[in-house]
């Protein structure tokens, strides 16, 4: 029987792909909406501006929106992914753990707290078991997981296969979609025929979460790890599909022979959204091109390409779909994972 689920930020640019991908969806069924503010108590037609590639699915549509509140929320729903904003999100996420209820949530809120299980599954899985940490901290009924930032989840993958290797030092710098700022990035005319070399709080997000992500944790506690990471994060107007350029120094040599071997053999998972091969490397040197590749894998595969020595190491290119592989998706798929594991 299908788990049933809630969405809170439902009419948001990820709340709809979370019902994109959701609606239908073999382990969930979506049994409750939220949105804030004047969205409570319409109708999900009426609440959201829909945006994404597909229709509203039609029991959706007509499924009435409520606050977000634990009140609000029937109690049989187990899971809830959460795509809030980040202000409201340390409001009102926590309450609901107190609850009772399990949350995927891709709101940055408490991603860095250090037993809140920062996760992307085919990378740090075993991550996932700080939750038993945090239940015995927090005392919550409920239990809470975050995925990292769409930027993060895309070259992040690409790190995990070169480990092997000994990460010293990344520097990355990105190539953002506009569709990662929500609506307001998407509609804004000031990103036509310009780029933004700012976007706020996004190089800490990066250098901070990478290092949580592929840290040990040994069962007790994590260690981050040490490497040294600096980014630079940048808006373009592109629609969907985070670009982005790395260079990596490693303790052993590394060629960029040795680094596609290791990206195409990287494993996937046997979880229903993660894709195989999870890192497709392309030999052209105009590859990846964020609308050829952003839909790789059905939007959850990370493209690579343009591999080659430099004076600074290893130098690539990375590219993801931002609004499924780097934020619904990856709820989606920690949610998958919440319940391979026995957590739902
Ligand atoms: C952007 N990466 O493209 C941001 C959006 O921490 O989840 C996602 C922010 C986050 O603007």
């Amino acid at each position: 029987m299908a788990v049933r689920v809630g969405v809170l930020g439902a009419t948001g640019a990820v709340g709809q792909r979370l019902i994109q991908l959701l609606d239908p969806h073999p382990d969930f069924e979506i049994a409750a909406l939220t949105a804030s503010g004047s969205s409570a108590g319409k109708t999900y037609r009426q609440a959201a501006k829909w945006r994404v590639d597909s229709p509203i699915p039609d029991d959706i549509a007509d499924t009435t929106v409520t606050a977000t509140d634990p009140d609000e929320v029937p109690t049989d729903v187990d899971l809830l992914f959460s795509s809030l904003p980040s202000s409201v999100g340390a409001e009102v996420e926590a309450p609901f753990c107190e609850e009772g209820y399990v949350v995927s949530s891709n709101s940055s809120n408490g991603r860095m707290d250090d037993d809140i299980p920062l996760v992307i599954p085919e990378v740090n899985a075993d991550h996932l078991d700080l939750l038993e940490v945090q239940r015995d901290r927090r005392g919550w009924d409920g239990a809470m997981v975050k995925n990292p930032n769409c930027s993060t989840i895309t070259f992040v993958p690409t790190l995990a296969a070169l480990t092997d290797f000994g990460l010293e030092k990344v520097h990355v710098s990105t190539l953002q979609a506009v569709s990662g700022a929500g609506y307001d990035g998407v509609s804004s005319m000031e990103i036509i025929d310009n780029a933004i070399p700012y976007i706020g709080s996004e190089e800490d997000k990066l250098e901070t979460e990478s290092r949580k992500l592929l840290g040990d944790f040994d069962g007790a506690s994590l260690s981050h790890n040490s490497m040294a990471v600096s980014a630079s994060c940048n808006r373009i107007p592109t629609i969907d599909g985070h670009l982005e350029n790395v260079w990596v120094e490693t303790q052993d040599d590394l060629t960029p022979d040795e680094a596609t071997a290791a990206m195409r053999e990287y494993p996937s998972l046997d979880l229903r959204s993660s894709p195989d091969p999870l890192i497709q490397v392309f030999d052209e040197p105009d590859r990846p091109q964020p609308r050829m590749d952003r839909t790789l894998g059905d939007g959850m595969a990370i493209a690579a390409g343009g591999l080659q020595e430099s004076p600074f190491g290893l130098q690539y290119n990375c590219l993801a779909h931002n609004t499924i592989r780097g934020a619904a998706g990856a709820s989606v798929l920690n949610g998958e994972l919440l319940l391979e594991k026995g957590y739902i």
